[in-house]
């Protein structure tokens, strides 16, 4: 690999590698089918200290580097990319946010149990008329006395029916747009509280994606995180790890593609020889080796970038769109290349085609990416 490890990076990328592969893999087909939520494996994640991957030690987290986190997710997301979403949003968008912008009573009463991988995270920005445009959310949360009472609908909430806690935006004051969202951490059980409808979906279907429902919900006013007017930035700047976090996944569900297709490809015999021998197969084997290679140094360098203090929005922008789109293409030659047998049940490529259709879409879509990458580039306005 051309991007070059230090020990404790290799030593993390092995540990969960073993991990992984010993203890996610096995059930990944069955969970798939049957929508079984990964709990049990969740909390074997918070006890080797996945869950709080970037937090620093004094908040329970392992205070390890940004690529260490993207190696641990890409391992894990080759053994069930279901399993690696609920990792990447309790790290990037539920305990990022919270360690980033949280007061000291947030740190020490949400942050420290979320690290620990006791309690698990999700992230509430999204609603039916707000996806790529966060800013026309329709949320309100409004000041009362010693409190904020919310009000609004969430949709496509990943981990929100297992999730304890919540980071949740809303406007404060809807004359400001951008400067009128606020963010606020709120629990499983605060009452006006509640888990809506859960959505069937294509893939990822061991990690449930639902509705979050407020309606006259109360949190203590600090329970807001930062400022007053700050929810719009922090959800930005919690994205911006996100998508580092996504790619990390798309490199994983892609390298599975890629081992899983060489094995078949070994194996496959037709017209007296394997398949692997066969120069339309081996040249995608090699397309795909190489998009792999590509996504994973834009996944690193974007982490890099974030372990060193450098501004890397459009660099994370570029490592989720170039991975995320890349993870489909692999994905799709998988299939072909294991033909009738890749759209089965049986083999798990069919599993790793609808997993990474959503990765062009979540955290950011395709088209926003560029947006990001475009502004960088060009600027705002041309
Ligand atoms: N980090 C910190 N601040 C940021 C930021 C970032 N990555 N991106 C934007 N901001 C700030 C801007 O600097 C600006 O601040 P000022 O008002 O002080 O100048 C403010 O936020 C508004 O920025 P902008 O005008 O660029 O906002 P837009 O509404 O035009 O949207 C995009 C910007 C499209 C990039 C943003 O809305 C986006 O990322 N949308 C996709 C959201 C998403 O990923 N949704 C998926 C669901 S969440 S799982």
């Amino acid at each position: 690999m051309a991007y070059e490890l230090n020990e404790e990076q290799k030593m993390i990328q092995a540990m969960v590698r073993d991990f992984a592969r010993e203890e996610v893999m096995p059930g990944a087909g069955e969970r798939d089918r049957k929508k079984i939520f990964p709990a049990d494996i969740i909390k074997k994640m918070g006890e080797l200290g996945l869950m709080g991957m970037n937090v620093p030690p004094e908040y329970n987290g392992a205070g390890v580097d940004t690529v260490s986190y993207s190696l641990a997710l890409q391992e894990i997301a080759y053994a069930c990319a279901s399993t690696a979403v609920i990792m990447s949003v309790h790290n990037s968008v539920a305990c990022g946010p919270i360690y980033l912008f949280g007061s000291d009573y947030l740190k020490e009463t949400y942050l420290k149990p979320l690290a620990a991988g006791k309690k698990l995270g999700s992230f509430a920005l999204t609603e039916p008329n707000a996806g790529s445009d966060p800013a026309s959310q329709r949320s309100r949360a409004v000041k009362d006395g010693d409190s904020y009472i919310i009000n609004g609908t969430k949709m496509f909430i990943t981990s929100g029916k297992n999730s304890d806690i919540t980071v949740v935006t809303a406007y404060t004051d809807p004359e400001k747009r951008h400067n009128g969202i606020s963010a606020f951490v709120v629990e499983k059980g605060t009452p006006g509280f509640s888990v809506g409808k859960e959505e069937e979906k294509m893939g990822l279907r061991a990690s449930d994606t639902v509705e979050l429902i407020f309606e006259d919900c109360r949190v203590p006013a600090s329970n807001l995180l930062g400022e007053e007017g700050d929810g719009f930035k922090i959800a930005m700047t919690s994205l911006d790890g996100g998508r580092i976090g996504i790619a990390s996944q798309s490199v994983g569900i892609a390298q599975a593609c890629l081992d899983a297709s060489v094995n078949y490809a070994r194996e496959r015999t037709q017209f007296g020889r394997p398949i692997s021998q066969f120069q339309a197969i081996r040249w995608m084997i090699a397309d795909m080796a190489t998009e792999i290679e590509a996504a994973r140094l834009l996944t690193f360098n974007a982490a890099s970038m974030r372990d060193r203090g450098e501004n890397f929005s459009a660099a994370a922008s570029m490592a989720k769109v170039f991975a995320s789109e890349m993870a489909n293409r692999v994905a799709y030659k998988a299939l072909q290349i294991h033909g009738g047998y890749g759209y089965i049940k049986e083999y798990p490529v069919e599993r790793y085609y609808r997993d990474a259709r959503v990765l062009t879409i979540y955290e950011g879509t395709s088209e926003i990416q560029r947006v990001v990458i475009a502004n960088h580039v060009i600027g705002r306005k041309g």
